[in-house]
């Protein structure tokens, strides 16, 4: 089954009770049971909910896995993958990523014990400095949240490899749509939904994808153990959001080159970050590993004046200005006062993220409304 038929179709059926096309809501916690255990696969909705299944049914066959699992949010899929590992146990984690990832990491995990290494991937290579006998995870995420960096995915995975490790990639970004990390070597893709994925801005939740038999019953375990499920209600809407994602993304990528060709070259913008440039650091691995280069768009002005930045993304009427990506609508952020202002000022300049920076999430409008509104914010 090709993509754009998979998002459709992949892994659902009709429900058998009255052969309704779209999964009813199944909003219960229970499921009645004739005898202790004589039930129909369905005991208690933590553990199992036919709407959550027909979701996580659905995620594995658009990433070409076997097994999903659906969350709360994307943190807590996250959260999931770092307990499969114990105190002592190394993860190599690219240096450009999610504040909120970072913050998991560093103010969670590592008080468990856990020790990170945050490297710069924008050569994979470079991961395999970093690995060890602990070392049990890499993180890639790509492309990288706000900096739009690209990671060779199956380079890491060769690493993971050879030093029987898990790769695991935030696909967040990309989608499957983009680039499908399994059929590069990665071991578990994760996804916040709650972006491109739901693709309406309604929804919070977060995705695993998984190929692997034994992995797929660790991860399980723990969804239902630690209990970070999503609800049945946001299944059935981020299962709704996944039927139009092919649709969506192609106009996302449209409408984030027009965006991103427009601003570079406009005379107040110092650089703009997108991978579809020849001029990107990876663009040649963008082109190989990805079918388009998506939706995301970051940029500086000249000066990198912090107070100028704020009063520009005050200014657009278009773009809303707030946190959160990948809905049909556009947005503009300021990461350094807000997706990234948990990560420290000189950490997070090392990477990119300085005062002047602007990531928009460019939505499905008509373009030339979007470009008018930065030529008018940016006045
Ligand atoms: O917000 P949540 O669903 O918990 O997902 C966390 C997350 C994980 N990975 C990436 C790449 C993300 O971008 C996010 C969430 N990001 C934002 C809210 C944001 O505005 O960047």
């Amino acid at each position: 089954m090709k993509f754009n038929t998979k998002t459709i179709h992949g892994g659902q059926k009709p429900d058998p009770a009255y052969g309704a096309v779209m999964p009813p809501i199944y909003q219960t916690t229970t499921y009645a049971q004739s005898t202790p255990g004589g039930h129909k696969g369905y005991a208690y909705s933590r553990s199992h909910n036919p709407t959550r299944n027909a979701l996580e049914n659905a995620l594995a066959s658009i990433e070409n896995g076997n097994f999903g699992f659906a969350f709360g949010s994307g943190l807590a899929a996250i959260d999931a993958i770092l307990k499969l590992l114990k105190p002592g146990d190394e993860v190599i984690s690219t240096n450009d990523l999610y504040g909120g990832t970072y913050r998991l990491f560093t103010q969670i995990f590592e008080d468990f014990g856990i020790t990170f290494h945050f490297v710069g991937m924008k050569n994979a290579s470079n991961i395999e400095n970093y690995v060890n006998a602990n070392t049990k995870l890499i993180w890639v995420e790509t492309p990288t949240n706000p900096m739009l960096n690209i990671i060779d995915i199956k380079a890491a995975a060769n690493i993971a490899k050879k030093h029987g490790v898990l790769l695991a990639v935030d696909n967040t970004f990309a989608t499957p749509y983009l680039q499908q990390p399994l059929d590069l070597g990665a071991d578990i893709i994760m996804h916040s939904a709650t972006k491109y994925l739901g693709g309406h801005s309604d929804v919070v939740m977060g995705a695993l994808v998984v190929k692997d038999k034994d992995l797929a019953n660790k991860l399980y375990f723990i969804q239902n153990a630690s209990g970070a499920i999503c609800g049945p209600q946001d299944s059935f809407l981020v299962l709704r959001g996944i039927k139009t994602l092919h649709v969506r993304m192609q106009r996302h990528c449209e409408n984030g080159k027009a965006i991103a060709t427009y601003l570079a070259t406009h005379p107040k913008v110092e650089k703009v970050y997108w991978p579809g440039f020849k001029e990107h650091p990876n663009h040649a691995i963008a082109k190989a590993q990805m079918r388009d280069f998506g939706g995301m768009v970051s940029f500086t002005t000249k000066g990198n004046n912090y107070a100028e930045a704020i009063q520009l993304v005050e200014k657009l009427k278009v773009f809303t200005l707030a946190e959160s990506l990948g809905g049909v609508e556009s947005l503009a952020g300021h990461p350094a006062s807000m997706t990234h202002a948990s990560i420290p000022k000189e950490d997070r300049e090392k990477t990119g993220v300085v005062d002047s920076l602007i990531r928009l999430s460019v939505g499905i409008e008509d373009e030339t409304d979007l470009i008018a509104d930065l030529q008018q914010a940016l006045g």
